[in-house]
């Protein structure tokens, strides 16, 4: 079984509420709120086994707890990406110093322009990589990204987006070949060799539940999707989101799982 030792999260910052929101969630974050979310959910991810560093919040960067963006990490190195959102771009600073201490410098890759790229977009099925192409993530990024890949032996495939705004946002991996699916990515042709769990309209933003060390950490207000995980097997804690979902934010977004 794969096995997470690490995860990165980075505290949010007071702009937070200045961050970027499709508006498909109404509202603004309250911050205190949002902050007492990110203590839970670091300790859900401490439940699951793994070392959490806590990256300090940056006023700079509206967005920048959502740290799954700038970099995809995998066993055989680091992605620093360059994100498609102009105002995420210099979030990859701070994720790149942090990494000194888990991968080698020369282990160490960039996407650069004019290539972007969101981490979000990227989804890790074993060595394969299924990679979102959207408004964030271009045809050059995904090039440069699929060359990197395949120096470590990894794979990779494009998935077109047509609704969402990461390929995450609608499809995530549970291992063991099961697949959470959302709208779009139900009927894809990409995903017919997977188990695919599907889920209702009216519970979409739940597709993006997380896999850490076999336990799967689920959003809270999500019933049919909670149960529908239990039913796969897998041991669950549920997590609330409410004030990251104001900022198309999920469960995936918030942490770097390695
Ligand atoms: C953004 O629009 O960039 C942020 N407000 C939300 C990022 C969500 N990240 C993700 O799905 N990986």
């Amino acid at each position: 079984m794969r096995k997470f030792r690490h995860v990165i999260v980075k505290r949010p910052c007071r702009a937070l509420t200045e961050g970027i929101t499709s508006g498909l969630y109404p509202g603004k974050p309250d911050y205190a709120l949002a902050m007492a979310q990110h203590d839970a959910y670091i300790e859900a991810l401490q439940r699951c086994g793994v070392g959490v560093l806590v990256l300090p919040a940056d006023e700079k960067y509206p967005d920048s707890c959502f740290v799954e963006d700038p970099a995809v990490l995998t066993g055989r190195c680091a992605v620093i990406t360059n994100p498609g959102a102009p105002s995420r771009k210099g979030e990859t600073a701070a994720i790149e110093s942090a990494l000194g201490m888990f991968y080698k410098r020369e282990n160490i890759e960039h996407i650069q322009d004019p290539g972007t790229l969101e981490g979000g977009d990227v989804m890790m099925c074993g060595d394969h990589f299924f990679v979102g192409r959207s408004e964030r993530t271009n045809e050059e990024g995904i090039r440069q990204f699929s060359q990197i890949l395949a120096k470590y032996g990894y794979t990779c495939s494009e998935v077109k987006l047509e609704k969402v705004l990461h390929l995450k946002t609608g499809v995530n991996y549970l291992e063991n070949g099961n697949l959470l699916v959302a709208g779009e990515f139900r009927d894809k042709p990409e995903f017919e060799s997977y188990v695919k769990i599907e889920i209702p309209e009216e519970e979409a933003y739940a597709a993006n539940c997380i896999w850490v060390n076999d336990i799967v950490i689920v959003p809270e207000g999500y019933p049919s999707v909670l149960e529908a995980v239990k039913s796969m097997g897998y041991e669950t804690i549920t997590v609330d989101t409410s004030e990251f979902r104001k900022l198309d934010g999920g469960l995936s977004c918030l942490s770097l799982r390695f």
